[in-house]
């Protein structure tokens, strides 16, 4: 290999580098096979030829943006070696100048997120309610997903107690649809004019800005006990739902009402959910806690690291129907009440259609930070409600993005650009990319052809349906079905299981526990009361106050949907990461052999050694994923035990798993060490087996159905 000589020899600083720095020109690193950059696409829509990725650069030499080749990236340009920097050192200016603009407003709620590419594939059931496209058999669109969390900044931890956002934008061949959604289908407020109320009391306070991305705190309880419709909502988030164990394992709901419209016109009111094939679960909220000083980015990690790995998580999407009634009501439930859900049980979830995410994006800001979601991108087919919360979130989000993505032009970013062709007469602002050709941006117009013509009623156009309109006085108000705050609470809670209740009881009093002012934690329990009087009275003995009364006995018993508990049922394991404990003095064949079969399976072994490299040597060596010190509890679904180290570290690793109920198993020789966490070979969730298939069978049964709940009962 020849070495390339100094541009300009001598020149201060262009010596020979102090390490081994490449010196040949090279290819740019290809995206690695996990990952999908959006398809570059010209400001019209159309795919732009020969260019597989929007890559930002190109060529072998370093240059200024203007393209100007640069010797030296490493000295500012300085009036002598010593002496004072030059202002005329562009080069210098242009990187510092850049540097200092790197970062835009994060999102002002769901700052936090992570997302990825996938393809949703229509399963046509749809098709008598909806003409959209993309809902036709075997119509595969390509998707882009972001799942966020909502309070906390864009640099805080993944595992709060919190609302996770999932996110679609479906690049339709009909222009792009977004899905705005939640993982929890009822939402804080029935008027989005109160979202910047719950938006502020939910932030960290004003004055020192804590607690980051809890809702553990004052004005958050004292807004949720003020305004009682947040009851539902605040229930959901104290539940196990508010601490996903991944993003793998959530549902997502469209949470408002929207409209579904056929080819002959007629409407039908719709409900969305996404449900994952793994199944619903959660973490325990100690395992949270400790996750979010472990690995902030546990969820990040996880959905990365499980497309990396080829574990495509899936998802369908689903969808419930009800008439277009004038009411808008069904079965007592009002449609347009964001605050309410209507029970499975009562009108099944459809299936429609399935989404696979099959790719990580290749530059997170291009990506994850610059996609654009509105639930006003609608296509023909698919329109919205009168929902009042709906109709302030299609104003805002058109807004918000002007001033995150610095102007009107943000669709022109190639993560947000449409698939379908563009060609409307929007023109110029910051930020323009496309050279628009023609003088007449304007219709009629005859000097462009007469162009751009407007869709026949045959050539799929978006029309809005001609709902009648009440006869009404204008006025700010809402209607008496809103005022029920509190049945769909105390239904949610009804329907969960034993040990889900219990979780609900510790995070209310964990998050009361943590308010100063005593008149919050006294108006929360008289919510409390009206949801169920002995979730108060257990709340109120942990906070060491008295219990209040309900001010409406609880006559009838709630309705029941057996759909809400996550527990009791068996899911797919692929994925799921086992933690095998081993050293020197273990049977490295029998590990060896664990590795395999567990991989086999689609799961994750991570062999835990006291050093890193390997255990054994030659053809018996077992790679080490994680040491003594790198590892802990909450990073792994199980624990599999080949040795017994007497070491205080894995003391804590097996008392954890076996506090948060994940199975533990183990062979012989690592029966010592559940004996000096004091954990008995005959309690629940444990196995110990010779045999290396048993063992592994004994784990998998356990693992399907993700814990060990009888540890807690
Ligand atoms: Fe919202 C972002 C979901 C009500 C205003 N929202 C945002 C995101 C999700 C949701 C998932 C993140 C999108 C992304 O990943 O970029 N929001 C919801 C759901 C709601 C809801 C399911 C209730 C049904 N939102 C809502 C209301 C308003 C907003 C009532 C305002 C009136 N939401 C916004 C926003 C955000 C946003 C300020 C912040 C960043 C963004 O839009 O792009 O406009």
């Amino acid at each position: 290999m020849s070495e390339k000589k100094p541009l300009i020899p001598g020149t201060p600083g262009s010596g020979t580098p102090s390490v081994d720095e490449p010196t040949e020109p090279r290819e740019p690193l290809p995206p690695k096979p996990d990952q999908r950059s959006p398809a570059l696409r010209s400001a019209t829509g159309e795919p732009v030829e020969g260019a597989e990725t929007a890559r930002g650069q190109k060529g072998e030499y370093l240059t200024t943006a203007q393209g100007a080749r640069l010797y030296d990236t490493n000295h500012s340009l300085k009036a002598g070696v010593r002496g004072p920097t030059l202002l005329q050192d562009h080069h210098l200016r242009e990187k510092i100048t850049h540097f200092d603009h790197e970062r835009i407003p994060e999102r002002v709620v769901h700052a936090r997120g992570a997302a990825a590419h996938g393809v949703f594939r229509g399963y046509g059931a749809a098709e008598p309610i909806s003409k959209a496209a993309f809902l036709g058999k075997d119509v595969e669109t390509p998707v882009f997903v972001r799942f966020s969390t909502v309070l906390g900044s864009r640099g805080s931890a993944d595992a709060v107690r919190d609302t996770r956002g999932f996110a679609t934008k479906f690049y339709t061949s009909e222009g792009t649809f977004d899905l705005v959604g939640n993982n929890i289908p009822v939402f804080f407020i029935q008027d989005g004019i109160k979202f910047p109320d719950i938006v502020h009391a939910a932030k960290p306070h004003p004055d020192r800005e804590i607690p980051q991305a809890q809702s553990a705190h004052d004005t958050f309880w004292d807004f949720v006990s003020l305004h009682t419709e947040a009851t539902a909502h605040t229930l959901w988030n104290m539940s196990d739902r508010g601490i996903p164990r991944s993003y793998r394992m959530m549902e997502g709901f469209g949470v408002n009402t929207f409209r579904m419209i056929n080819a002959d016109g007629e409407s039908t009111l719709v409900k969305f959910h996404w449900k994952p094939k793994l199944g619903v679960h959660s973490l325990v909220w100690e395992e949270a806690q400790i996750i979010n000083g472990m690995d902030p980015d546990f969820h990040r990690r996880d959905l990365a690291d499980a497309i990396e790995s080829g574990a495509h998580p899936q998802w369908e999407l689903g969808i419930q129907a009800f008439p277009d009634t004038p009411d808008q009501m069904f079965d007592g439930i009002d449609l347009l009440d964001p605050t309410k859900i209507v029970p499975e049980e009562l009108a099944p979830v459809q299936p429609i259609g399935v989404m696979t995410l099959t790719a990580n994006p290749t530059n997170f800001f291009a990506e994850t930070e610059q996609v654009a979601f509105h639930p006003g991108h609608l296509v023909p087919g698919i329109d919205v409600t009168d929902d009042p919360l709906l109709q302030a979130r299609l104003f805002s989000y058109l807004d918000t993005q002007i001033s995150r993505l610095g102007g009107p032009n943000f669709g022109q970013i190639p993560i947000n650009r449409p698939h379908a062709e563009v060609n409307d007469m929007l023109r110029d602002g910051m930020h323009q990319t496309g050279v628009h050709p023609g003088v007449a941006p304007y219709r009629p117009n005859s000097l462009d052809g007469g162009c751009p013509f407007l869709a026949g009623a045959d050539t799929s156009a978006f029309v809005e349906v001609p709902v009648p309109m009440p006869e009404s006085t204008k006025l700010r108000g809402a209607p008496a079905s809103y005022d029920d705050h509190f049945s769909q609470a105390r239904l949610f809670y009804a329907s969960l299981s034993d040990i889900e209740r219990a979780h609900v009881v510790q995070a209310y009093t964990f998050e009361l526990g943590k308010c100063y002012e005593q008149a919050i934690k006294e108006r929360s329990l008289r919510v409390l009361a009206e949801i169920d009087t002995g979730l108060c009275a257990e709340v109120a003995a942990g906070l060491g106050l008295p219990a209040p009364e309900p001010t409406v006995a609880h006559s009838a018993p709630p309705i029941v949907s057996p759909a809400l508990s996550q527990v009791g049922a068996e899911w797919p394991i692929d994925g799921r990461i086992i933690g095998i404990v081993a050293d020197e003095t273990s049977d490295l064949a029998e590990v060896a052999a664990a590795v395999k079969s567990i991989d086999a399976s689609g799961m994750v072994p991570l062999v835990i050694g006291p050093h890193g490299g390997e255990l054994g040597s030659g053809k018996e060596a077992v790679p080490v994923s994680r040491t003594f010190l790198t590892m802990r509890s909450v990073e792994f679904d199980a624990i599999l035990l080949a040795a017994s180290p007497a070491d205080p570290r894995l003391l804590v690793l097996v008392s954890e798993a076996f506090r948060h109920c994940k199975a533990i198993g183990g062979w012989p020789a690592g029966r010592d060490l559940l004996v000096s966490a004091g954990i008995s070979a005959d309690a629940p969730g444990i196995v110990v087996a010779d045999q290396t298939e048993g063992l592994l069978d004994g784990m998998t049964t356990l693992m399907r159905s993700h814990r060990v709940w009888e540890r807690t009962v």
